[in-house]
């Protein structure tokens, strides 16, 4: 049985529309906020209204977007290998649903989910497709502004880290697509899967900051490598 664990950062969704953490300064949703700075429990607590404008807006852009055909490949790739009695186990550091959107079935959301809400009295997780606001009442317990995003910010533990350690311990490849390799632990993965001898491979537009942990290295951009990435791995397997 064939195992292949692909991760896959902001890079794989920037052809739908989807800024890039990293990408060029002043580019679309990015010009006007610092997720580095946002992106935290601190920012939250000290202005909430600038977190939630930072996520409704990201919320707003990503229901205007579709998936690409790197998303969609890799749906193709789950089926398929499925159908051969081979597995994918696919992780994604980004907090939209468009590999939802292209087919995917089994979708692990290490860093959360932009259209899931979580109540922090009750600990609910809802779906939540409209603007996040401190006066939104929690549908569960009723709370009033006890809601935030359901996403995982800097300094708090990512979500299924322990399955995601299993999956990545059995695997026979290891490939990380549109990830710049500078968020922990994400970026760590290459590192254990190359201590348990995994090949390894980078799918991106350019090199990642661990470019060099990487056996095999594809460069371009994902709508274009990836589909292509995916029919060699069909037609070798
Ligand atoms: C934690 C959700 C600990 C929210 C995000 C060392 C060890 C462990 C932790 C740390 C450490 N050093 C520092 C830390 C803390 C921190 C960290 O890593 N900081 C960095 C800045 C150094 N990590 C954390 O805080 C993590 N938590 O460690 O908890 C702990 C332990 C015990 C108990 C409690 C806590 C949590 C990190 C998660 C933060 N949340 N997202 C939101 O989205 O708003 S991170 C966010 O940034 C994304 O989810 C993503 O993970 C990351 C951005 O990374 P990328 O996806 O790679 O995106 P980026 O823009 O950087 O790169 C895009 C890539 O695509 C580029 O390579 C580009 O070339 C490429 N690309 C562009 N266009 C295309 C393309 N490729 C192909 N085609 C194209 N067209």
């Amino acid at each position: 049985m064939m195992r292949i664990f692909v991760l896959t950062g902001a890079g794989i969704s920037a052809e739908s529309g989807l800024g890039t953490f990293r990408g060029k300064p002043g580019d679309g949703l990015w010009a006007k906020f610092d997720p580095m700075k946002l992106a935290t429990p601190e920012a939250f607590a000290a202005d909430p209204g600038a977190v939630h404008a930072f996520y409704n807006a990201r919320r707003n852009n990503l229901l205007t977007t579709k998936p690409n055909p790197a998303h969609v490949a890799l749906a193709r790739l789950e089926t398929e290998l499925a159908k051969r009695g081979d597995k994918l186990f696919l992780v994604t550091q980004n907090i939209d649903n468009l590999h939802e959107r292209a087919g995917s079935r089994r979708v692990i959301h290490m860093h959360g989910e932009l259209l899931k809400a979580r109540c922090t009295q009750c600990q609910a997780v809802v779906s939540w497709h409209d603007d996040l606001e401190t006066t939104s009442v929690c549908p569960r317990c009723e709370q009033i502004s006890a809601l935030r995003p359901h996403v995982v910010w800097f300094g708090e533990m990512p979500f299924e880290m322990d399955m995601i350690s299993d999956a990545l311990s059995i695997s026979d490849l290891f490939v990380a697509i549109g990830t710049s390799g500078s968020v922990y632990p994400a970026a760590g993965f290459v590192a254990q899967a190359r201590a348990a001898g995994i090949r390894t491979c980078e799918i991106n537009l350019d090199a990642s900051d661990n470019a060099d942990l990487f056996d095999d290295q594809r460069y371009g951009p994902a709508s274009e490598a990836v589909p292509v990435w995916v029919e060699e791995v069909l037609l070798s397997a």
